[in-house]
């Protein structure tokens, strides 16, 4: 994984990252040539509301296809991950498609929701937890890219299911994503499975108006960015001196999203005085699209082979079931 920008605080317990590690990432970052913060970073109390708003956006069709896909195919994807199993959660959230699962699993045994921000994460296990009252709730608050030491589940287990929904997977590079997968496919042990949401590749015009949308909620999402790490370290992002872009790269297959500075312009940052030039533009996200076949070799590099795929009606999104190969 990108070594040097992954989070590496340990974290078991319900504790945000300390404030001198987000310090160390961002100056890392900013030294790069080109200068880049990795993706997590968004992922404050504010971020992730303003992640909900992009789901509502009707540009942002993935969050809608995930969930009509989820709707039609509830029963079916719980009938192949079988009964007893226990549910991990990859970068939870507000987990708002978890339940679509969860209402079909039989006797499912925990829910172990794996989330950097920790309101959302409070928040989800609360709602879940009333909703349904037999599944142990058992929370993380940490990086999924990092070692997770699962909790002991409360009884025995048929197997160990990991849920990636969202096509989270697509802010990973291919090597990235392919070390994810790898992980989770110890995580999840021999008889476990990955159930992953993944987005497809389509029109150039469709996929750069999903993460450019006219009420502008995704250029906001982008800059609070900014807002988090002065917020966390003190520094002086003056957001109006920036804006977001996001386009796709078709040979790379990836929507890549960027902070412009707008102007030349010195920003501090801890102890440093950082420089951006006019139209500098600093990498935060990649956000990568696949076709079957593409996300099947992908799987297949990790030592995972693909067992069942569900699309939506218009083939835009997948959830895909994958097992050790
Ligand atoms: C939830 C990470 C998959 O890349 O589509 C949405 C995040 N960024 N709009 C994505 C996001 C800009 C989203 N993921």
């Amino acid at each position: 994984m990108s070594s040097t920008l992954q989070a590496t605080w340990l974290r078991d317990d319900d504790r945000r990252p300390p404030d001198n590690f987000i310090l160390e990432v961002v100056q890392r970052g900013l030294a790069a040539r080109p200068k880049r913060l990795p993706s997590w970073l968004f992922y404050d109390e504010r971020g992730s509301e303003l992640f909900v708003a992009i789901c509502e956006q009707p540009e942002y069709y993935l969050t809608r296809c995930e969930i009509a896909l989820m709707r039609a195919h509830g029963a079916e994807i719980a009938a192949a991950l079988g009964p007893d199993v226990r549910l991990v959660e990859y970068g939870s959230g507000h987990a708002i498609k978890t339940d679509l699962l969860l209402e079909h699993l039989v006797s499912p045994v925990a829910y172990v929701p794996v989330e950097i921000s920790p309101e959302p994460l409070r928040q989800s296990v609360q709602r879940l937890g009333e909703r349904f009252p037999d599944v142990a709730m058992q929370p993380l608050c940490a990086d999924f890219t990092r070692a997770l030491r699962l909790p002991i589940a409360p009884r025995a287990t048929r197997r160990t299911v990991i849920y990636f929904p969202g096509s989270t997977i697509g802010n990973f590079e291919a090597a990235d994503a392919a070390v994810l997968l790898r992980k989770m496919r110890a995580e999840m042990g021999e008889s476990g499975g990955i159930l992953i949401g993944v987005d497809l590749k389509k029109d150039t015009a469709l996929l750069e108006a999903a993460y450019n949308d006219a009420a502008g909620v995704t250029a906001e999402f982008t800059l609070n960015m900014l807002a988090h790490v002065n917020r966390a370290i003190g520094s002086d992002f003056d957001l109006r001196r920036f804006r977001h872009r996001a386009r796709y790269n078709p040979m790379a297959g990836r929507i890549e999203t960027c902070i412009l500075s707008s102007e030349d312009q010195v920003v501090r940052v801890g102890r440093q005085q950082v420089r951006f030039r006019e139209n500098e533009a600093m990498q935060v996200e990649y956000s990568c699209k696949y076709s079957l076949e593409d996300f099947a070799a992908l799987a297949h590099r990790a030592g995972l082979a693909v067992r069942e795929v569900w699309l939506d009606p218009e083939r835009m999104f997948s959830v895909q079931y994958l097992v050790r190969a």
